[in-house]
């Protein structure tokens, strides 16, 4: 197989030039190929088949273990001008990024297989989905690209239609760290990553493409490229809600996509969209829409069990690939968490023993399609996505942010985005737990300058007069022995729905300089084990670590220069002003 478009064609040949493949496949995206990719790689051993009694069609991946998360320092942004690149990102010239990373392309797949997989971000038939071709030569990535997006015939069809994809070249090289890059070239419209085999660095239709390339080229065309949840929220009586909330990694977005109400919260119903990118744009009606890019989830294993997501726990029963999680001596998969089972082989394949550490990987994952989901909404295949009642904006934080507030307007919304912080997490390497500014949670995958992008978001203010209300919430806000004062999980559905009160105008809140609060009877507390103190600690704020931390937004700001738009730095500074006046 190969295919008619021409500039196609021509890529394929020139990277097999380089790289000298043994033989080169075309993904059709069939289950057969599927099916024939798998057997191969039990048969060679990068997979290995799980309790097919019980995980029927479930296999585990364990990575090299220097190869287990994204890897933020060696990851690029290569501008002509590195001004537009910003200081969110680091940045090579694109000549000069090319032929580093051209050099470790090298003859990189000699004696392996390339395979050639065209995909599509987005629903196959709509005009806001944008395509894309890997080429890899990792089996692996494959697989879990049939999971993930629309991939095969059906995509190559659409591409060559359109005469235009995103350019994606991936190797696994040699997994040494020092021979590994992340480069993206958004002016080009294209990504080459070499070295590691894990999730967000090789998976290109995910953070590559459908956040970095796609955030700049929204920010041409005027859409956004979001690090989002889409969640469908219905009340009793059957009004649904569609909410976008942005969460950095690891923070929990998988499991409020897919939340199950809590039993007291008869009749409510949620419905998944996506759980980690949406791409938003405004109709001709004003209403902004958004659409998932993706059909699968690649989400964080420990910590799943019946009560925290028994969604999740079901849906990764059957048909899913485990990367890094343990074993148990019947071949299941373990986890820290899990609540059923013992470990008996750990995530590097050694026999368990706790000297080791946890024996699933923190930042262990599970790759299934969307439609294995008991809560997948069927409007994720809508063409024109679904209308955005409220976005959200969260980080991890022990301390200061409350459990949910809600910002003044757009432009003030801009700034809660912009002032996002969290706790760091296993999902990139590096030190876990520290606070770091992520702005809209986008730090690592923002294509362009965050000044820049910040302008993009306050502009739609100017594209239409009715949208949605911008919203903050902490699920992890911690008392001094270090408990979580708010239950979370099943739970949080308690303060989605005060959100979407505020959005229909169904309930008063309390005013502060950062933004509206619940009052002490706005979210509903029925039957939930919650006490007076941990309830009030979660719905105020204080003034004085506000100012800090107003202040220390302001700094951050700064980083930016004159390319900040003086719109935001005027909110932060009026924000400011009135903290001052309230302390
Ligand atoms: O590795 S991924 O980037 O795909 C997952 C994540 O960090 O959100
Ligand atoms: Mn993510």
């Amino acid at each position: 197989m190969t295919s008619k478009l021409a500039a196609l064609k021509q890529w394929v040949q020139d990277v097999a030039a380089r790289t000298e493949p043994a033989a080169i496949h075309w993904c059709t995206g069939t289950d057969d190929e599927y099916q024939a990719l798998v057997s191969g790689m039990l048969a060679d051993g990068t997979l290995t088949s799980l309790n097919q009694d019980s995980y029927p069609n479930c296999y585990l991946h364990l990575s090299d273990p220097n190869d287990v998360a994204r890897v933020e320092h060696l990851t690029y942004v290569c501008t002509s001008n590195k001004d537009d690149a910003g200081p969110n990102n680091n940045w090579i010239a694109p000549a000069e990024g090319h032929d580093k990373v051209d050099a470790l392309f090298e003859s990189a797949m000699r004696g392996r297989t390339m395979y050639v997989i065209p995909y599509c971000m987005g629903p196959i038939d709509s005009p806001h989905s944008r395509c894309g071709v890997e080429i890899t030569d990792s089996p692996y990535v494959v697989v879990n690209m049939k999971l993930m997006t629309r991939m095969g015939t059906a995509a190559l069809e659409r591409i060559e239609r359109e005469g235009t994809f995103v350019k994606g070249l991936h190797s696994t090289g040699d997994l040494d760290p020092e021979r590994r890059l992340i480069m993206h070239f958004p002016e080009e419209l294209s990504i080459k990553s070499i070295g590691s085999g894990y999730g967000g660095n090789a998976l290109l239709g995910k953070k590559c493409h459908a956040l970095r390339i796609a955030s700049y080229q929204g920010r041409t065309e005027g859409w956004l490229a979001e690090h989002m949840l889409i969640v469908g929220v219905e009340s009793p009586t059957g009004e649904t809600h569609y909410i976008c909330c942005a969460l950095p990694s690891a923070c929990g977005k998988t499991n409020l996509a897919m939340l199950i109400p809590p039993a007291s919260q008869p009749g409510w119903k949620i419905w998944t969209l996506g759980d980690d990118i949406a791409w938003l744009h405004v109709d001709d009606d004003g209403q902004l829409r958004a659409i998932n890019p993706e059909s699968g989830y690649f989400g964080v294993v420990p910590g799943t069990n019946q009560k925290t997501n028994k969604n999740a726990f079901d849906m990764i029963t059957h048909d899913t690939i485990f990367t890094n999680v343990a074993q148990t001596s019947d071949r299941e998969p373990w986890w820290e968490g899990k609540k059923v089972g013992e470990p008996s082989i750990d995530w590097q394949g050694r026999p368990y023993d706790p000297a080791n550490g946890p024996a699933a990987h923190p930042n262990s994952r599970f790759t299934v399609s969307a439609t294995n989901n008991p809560s997948y909404s069927s409007l994720a295949e809508a063409a024109e996505g679904v209308p955005i009642t409220a976005i959200v904006f969260g980080g991890r934080r022990k301390e200061l942010a409350p459990l949910v507030y809600q910002s003044r307007d757009w432009k003030n919304g801009v700034l809660v985005g912009a002032g996002v912080a969290s706790e760091t997490t296993a999902a990139n390497v590096g030190e876990v737990g520290v606070v770091r500014r992520d702005p809209m949670a986008m730090k690592p995958f923002c294509g362009y300058n965050f000044a820049d992008y910040w302008a993009h978001w306050l502009s739609f203010d100017k594209r239409s007069t009715k949208l949605p209300k911008i919203f903050h919430i902490n699920w992890f806000r911690q008392d001094d022995e270090g408990r979580f004062l708010w239950p979370g999980f099943g739970e949080n559905l308690r303060v989605l729905r005060w959100i979407i009160d505020r959005c229909e105008g169904r309930v008063d809140a309390i005013e502060t300089p950062i933004g509206f609060l619940p009052t002490a009877d706005g979210i509903d507390t029925r039957d939930l084990a919650i006490s007076q103190e941990a309830l009030e600690a979660l719905t105020t704020i204080d003034i004085a670590q506000w100012r800090e931390e107003m202040a220390s937004i302001g700094e951050y700001l700064e980083l930016y220069g004159n390319r900040l738009p003086d719109a935001l730095r005027e909110e932060q500074q009026r924000v400011t002003e009135e903290l001052a006046k309230a302390s």
